[in-house]
């Protein structure tokens, strides 16, 4: 079915979460909903507030612009504007801005009758964000603990996190999450390998079917996960990556608060070699 004819069936009344027919529109190819207007008022909030706190900054070099979390001081309460309360009301319009838009796939999800797969997924990202702006910063008792919003600032503290805990890669979920972000690109460079070699062929030449692609991985393995198959596990090894970077971040000063290399003395103080 052509693409246009297609939209004009789908688009049809209802699978709304909330308000009804009220919201229950498109403006042009786009569909709002509540969600898309909530999404919409948290969007240009948050973007003025990032606008002004680079106004009031030193400098409108894009790469050092700053917008900081409150002194620690603040411990969790709400810290003046030019002091970190900026920043407070933007992580909330952010949160309040991603949320919106996984519930506006929810929605346009319910209207197709389409499984709920990818607000799924996107949760997984809002899950990361959310876990270092709010979870981790709610655990060690300041919002102080958040990443500042700036390019080149958020850099500073991922490393300066990093070495608090003197060699991160030492973390154990932190190996867990670059072993799956490290699969993760090397299922869908077989993926995307394997769909091209099958799909785009020479001029002149016949497109080849799944059938060729899981006897290609045959031949050469053994084994073909399907085309199906495959999806499953990208979908799986990224959320995994994803879960496991927000759980070695939560694990690193709410429950380990000393150098990564030392929590491996566990291994040494097993009663095996006592
Ligand atoms: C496959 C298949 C696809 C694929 C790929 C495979 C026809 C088009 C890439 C091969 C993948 C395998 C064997 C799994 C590899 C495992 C890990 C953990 C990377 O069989 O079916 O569909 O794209």
């Amino acid at each position: 079915m052509a693409m246009l004819s297609f939209e004009r069936k789908y688009r049809v009344r209802g699978g709304t979460l909330i308000g009804g027919d009220l919201f229950d529109f498109w403006i042009g190819p786009f569909y709002v909903g509540f969600f898309g207007v909530t999404t919409a008022i948290f969007t240009a909030l948050g973007t003025a507030l990032i606008i002004y706190g680079a106004a009031i900054g030193p400098t409108w070099n894009i790469w050092q612009i700053n917008i900081a979390p409150p002194d620690i001081k603040y411990g969790l309460g709400f810290a003046p504007l030019k002091e970190g309360g900026l920043w407070q009301i933007i992580t909330f319009c952010a949160t309040g801005a991603f949320i919106s838009w996984a519930l506006r796939e929810v929605e346009i999800c319910r209207k197709l009758g389409m499984g709920y797969h990818v607000p799924f997924a996107f949760s997984f990202a809002i899950l990361a964000y959310v876990t270092l702006v709010i979870f981790r910063p709610l655990m060690m008792g300041a919002w102080g603990h958040g990443f500042p919003y700036g390019i080149l600032s958020h850099l500073d503290w991922v490393s300066n996190t990093g070495y608090q805990y003197l060699h991160f890669h030492y973390n154990p979920a932190h190996m867990l999450a670059i072993t799956f972000f490290f699969t993760t690109t090397f299922a869908l460079s077989l993926h995307g390998a394997l769909v091209l070699s099958a799909t785009n062929p020479p001029k002149g030449q016949e497109v080849k079917t799944p059938e060729h692609e899981d006897t290609f991985f045959r031949d050469a393995i053994g084994y073909s996960i399907g085309t199906l198959g495959i999806h499953r596990l990208g979908l799986f090894l990224a959320l995994s990556a994803v879960f496991w970077s927000a759980v070695c971040i939560i694990i690193s000063g709410p429950m380990w608060t000393r150098g990564w290399p030392e929590w491996w003395n566990w291994w040494l103080n097993l009663p095996v070699w006592r």
